[in-house]
């Protein structure tokens, strides 16, 4: 199983808690976890990869992106990091299914579950966004969404089609335009054509986690503003019992 995370210099500090969720119904010597970030500190990202493989047998690929893709961030919680999952088919050369995840997760599922979904002809699944307006939303009301959209958190990707329909590069023609965040981009490209993931494996705290009641195996998401290093946050029990930082 391929998995990837994007991250920069602040988000790295959560990659352990992450992984250790992962690790709790997963065997992670069957896992290569792939790693998009934009650090030019050696040292950090060093203690990151050592820490990994001390203590998980599991392969930890970098990938270092030196790319600045402006954005109109209207999010304040939302950093240039969050572009980076725009270049997965272009820079992760490995070929099948790949699960995307935001670090502001928790995973407490068995993924091969999830790596047996079906992806449709736009290479990539997720899960609808709860608010039917996220382009409207994240881009100032400019674009009018007569299709479903997702919410990119939680991502099953086939980078094989995904370069095939040339996906990057089509991307970095939107930027070019339009300043568009990723969520924004992923959006337009599948024009609502994507198969649903099921709605526990990208559960939208204070949204619908009352899912959590009813699923042993879910992915819990901290959406919006308020995550468990911040303190305001419900469900963090989950969370709590687990190493948040190194
Ligand atoms: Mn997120």
């Amino acid at each position: 199983m391929n998995i990837v995370f994007c991250t920069d210099k602040e988000y790295i500090k959560f990659l352990p808690t992450l992984l250790n969720s992962i690790s709790q119904k997963n065997n992670m010597s069957d896992i290569e976890f792939h790693l998009l970030h934009n650090i030019e500190d050696r040292e950090l990202l060093n203690t990151y990869e050592e820490y990994v493989s001390k203590k998980y047998t599991t392969k930890l690929s970098t990938y270092f992106i030196n790319e600045k893709i402006s954005f109109k961030n209207c999010l304040s919680h939302v950093t240039e990091a969050t572009m980076l999952r725009l270049f997965i088919p272009d820079i992760i050369k490995t070929s099948g299914k790949i699960l995307y995840l935001d670090l502001d997760i928790v995973v407490n599922a068995d993924l091969n579950k999830i790596f047996n979904l079906k992806i449709g002809s736009r290479g990539i699944s997720g899960k609808s966004s709860l608010n039917k307006n996220v382009l409207y939303n994240m881009s100032f009301k400019t674009l009018n969404t007569e299709y479903k959209t997702l919410n990119a958190g939680v991502l099953l990707m086939d980078l094989e089609i995904l370069r095939k329909n040339n996906f990057t590069e089509k991307f970095l023609n939107i930027v070019k335009e339009h300043p568009y965040i990723d969520q924004v981009i992923i959006n337009l490209y599948l024009e609502g054509e994507y198969e649903e993931i099921p709605a526990e494996y990208n559960i939208f705290n204070d949204q619908d986690d009352h899912l959590l009641k009813t699923h042993d195996d879910f992915i819990l998401h901290y959406v919006g503003s308020g995550k468990p290093w911040n303190g305001n946050v419900s469900n963090k029990i989950i969370w709590g019992e687990l190493e948040t930082y190194i």
